[in-house]
């Protein structure tokens, strides 16, 4: 590995535009997404078999596996049972935190207005398979859902020669209603539009492979989904009171999840940034996916880069945006002070980024690629959706009778301005 710290004041207009626009490379694939949506909105669960056979090398009988993910939590052993249940136990209870109450207040005299939130009917979760098998996934897709009280959660995960047994537990346990055996682009077409045998979502949320985000792309608008999700990313700012060996084990962590992560330390202190950069190297010599991790950092929006004060640091965290923010620093709350866009925030030495992975309770369903300057990652809102209530008391309407009679006879619209008088001048 050739990777070299490099200093912020020196990045070009290129380099910068690298780091901050970060894509999921989903454009070339585009058409031929479309075609598997199309086909499988059109023929149904003989497309999704078809593409499977193409795709996956699998031929499946039985498309439906819920209960098949029953026996496998049955089966599984105790200390990955614990694990799953744990892991379940604390992203409950976080987004139990969430739920918001129906409220109703007096705005003014005879102005009552309110708000009240209903979880939405049938949701379709991705649960990422193959080589990317992730159980914790499927914790981070249901179990917001199933808190906030959607009725029926379908659940999407690719087949395999051998489904993977901890990601079927793990569904299980999140407390799906139905499982499916099919993944990529024909797992997304199957969930928005409906099969013989997948029951149509009304939202699509989860993260998969450029498949699976080119198809949520292509499907939106007859469906909604989440967020367009693309490969893992770190950001951690650091200072001199940093150890550079848990830096680089951070951004060895997130490299480790595909050679398209994006992983960056940033500080202000040159020495430790080429701590950082020599603690990487020894590191990722010694992990297994060695390749993955180095192909990662070699990316053009990875890198070791020093600042010239924390403030430059900070600046360009926030620039950034990305999924996850670490930070490690003597004055780790003034930094996040000053941050406003990051899918997630770590605060201090003793907290890694895998424990909101799996198990903390914070949710790892996160944007990237910028995605953070405008949305957070999936929470119980994700499944709800709200309404508006009032009601007026005939002073109530009075009081504002002038105001919308103006409005409404600039807009031309008499017959707006006509429903309130036609209550006001009653007697
Ligand atoms: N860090 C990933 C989530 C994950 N990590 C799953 C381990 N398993 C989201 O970027
Ligand atoms: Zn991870």
């Amino acid at each position: 590995m050739t990777m070299q710290e490099r200093y912020v004041s020196e990045l070009g207009p290129d380099d910068r535009a690298a780091f901050f626009q970060r894509d999921a490379g989903i454009e070339s694939i585009r058409s031929d997404v479309r075609e598997i949506v199309d086909r499988v909105r059109e023929e149904g669960d003989v497309a999704v078999r078809e593409f499977t056979e193409r795709f996956d090398d699998v031929s499946v009988g039985n498309l439906e596996i819920t209960d098949e993910c029953e026996r496998a939590y049955d089966a599984l052993e105790e200390d990955l049972l614990e694990a799953i249940e744990t892991a379940v136990a604390n992203v409950e209870e976080f987004h139990e935190a969430q739920l918001p109450e129906d409220w109703r207040e007096s705005f003014a005299p005879g102005r009552e207005l309110g708000r009240r939130f209903r979880p939405i009917d049938r949701i379709g979760v991705y649960v990422p398979g193959g080589n990317a098998a992730y159980p914790s996934s499927a914790i981070m897709g249901i179990v917001p859902a199933v808190v906030a009280g959607v009725e029926h959660v379908s659940v999407v995960t690719p087949p395999a020669d051998q489904l993977n047994p901890v990601t079927l537990a793990a569904i299980h346990a999140a407390g799906a209603d139905a499982v499916y055996s099919v993944g990529g682009a024909q797992a997304i077409a199957a969930l928005a539009y409906g099969t013989e045998s997948v029951t149509r979502a009304q939202k699509i949320v989860g993260p998969g492979n450029r498949w699976v985000t080119a198809a949520k792309a292509e499907v939106r608008g007859d469906v909604a989904i989440d967020f367009l999700a693309g490969p893992s990313e770190v950001l951690v700012v650091a200072d001199d009171t940093a150890d550079p060996e848990l830096v680089a084990s951070e951004l060895i962590a997130q490299a480790e999840h595909d050679p398209n992560a994006s992983v960056v330390a940033i500080t202000d202190d040159e020495e430790v940034g080429s701590e950082i950069v020599a603690a990487l190297e020894a590191q990722t010599s010694e992990r297994e996916r060695e390749e993955t991790i180095r192909a990662a950092l070699s990316n053009d929006a990875s890198g070791v880069l020093v600042a010239r004060s924390m403030s430059e640091a900070i600046l360009f965290a926030e620039s950034y945006a990305p999924e996850h923010l670490s930070i490690i620093a003597a004055d780790d709350e003034g930094v996040l002070e000053r941050i406003d866009s990051a899918g997630s925030v770590f605060l201090g030495p003793a907290t890694p980024v895998a424990a909101g992975d799996y198990a903390s309770g914070t949710n790892h369903v996160l944007p990237t690629n910028g995605g953070a300057r405008v949305t957070g990652g999936l929470s119980v809102e994700t499944f709800l959706r709200s309404t508006t209530v009032q009601r007026l008391s005939e002073s109530g309407l009075e009081d504002l009778g002038d105001t919308i009679t103006a409005l409404a006879t600039a807009e031309g619209l008499e017959g707006h301005a006509e429903s309130v008088r036609k209550r006001l001048d009653r007697d």
